[in-house]
């Protein structure tokens, strides 16, 4: 499928301030970003898909009705093997309260509490669906490999960074300048596809 899309804007299908920074960083000033809020005030979806795809075009459904233009939908997660991938597609909602990172940061670490550093692999993952005025979508993905810490370091980023070291790193992507950070995530990696398809 060609991608046409005749406008610079396009509308993130997210209520995440952070994935919006970090994709109008990656994205650059070509593209002018918006979030759900700024076409639908008050626009929220129940996640009630089984896979990242799913979810992805849940956001993207939602926001349809709104905007005519092209649309983006995120859809990332966590993946642990000791948890046999879990929290995966629940990962904002994992410590039990939806998007309350703290929460889930802090049951991760419980789940994992015991388990040695050679087992606490996991990769990030991001799942991007775009869909261009037509209604055409074209998917996205990008993945990072690193470890689960013992213990949050850093302030930068969102959600599980402060407990994430990517593979080849002894910091954690809390603690990465956010250029550092877009070059390697699963977020940087899928969004950077996205670019070289236009
Ligand atoms: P929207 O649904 O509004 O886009 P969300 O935060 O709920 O926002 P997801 O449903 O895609 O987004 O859930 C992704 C969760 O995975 C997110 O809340 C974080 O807990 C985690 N996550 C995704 N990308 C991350 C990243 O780059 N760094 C740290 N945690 C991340």
């Amino acid at each position: 499928m060609a991608i046409e899309c005749q406008r610079r804007d396009l509308v993130v299908a997210t209520n995440n301030q952070h994935k919006l920074q970090e994709i109008q960083s990656i994205l650059g000033p070509r593209w002018r970003i918006l979030g759900a809020q700024d076409v639908a005030s008050g626009l929220s979806w129940d996640e009630t898909g089984t896979s990242f795809l799913e979810n992805a075009r849940i956001k993207i459904t939602a926001l349809r009705g709104h905007f005519k233009g092209c649309i983006l939908a995120d859809d990332s997660g966590l993946c642990v093997d000791a948890l046999q991938g879990a929290p995966g597609v629940v990962s904002s909602s994992y410590g039990g309260v939806e998007g309350d990172h703290s929460r889930n940061v802090a049951r991760l670490l419980a789940d994992l509490r015991g388990v040695p550093e050679s087992l606490r692999g996991a990769h990030f993952y991001c799942l991007i669906l775009f869909s261009n005025e037509k209604g055409e979508e074209k998917v996205f993905e990008g993945k990072c490999n690193g470890r689960i810490l013992e213990s949050p370091r850093g302030h930068g980023g969102f959600g599980y960074d402060p407990v994430f070291a990517p593979d080849g790193y002894s910091i954690s992507m809390a603690e990465m300048a956010a250029s550092d950070k877009n070059a390697i995530s699963h977020r940087g990696l899928a969004m950077n596809a996205f670019k070289e398809a236009f």
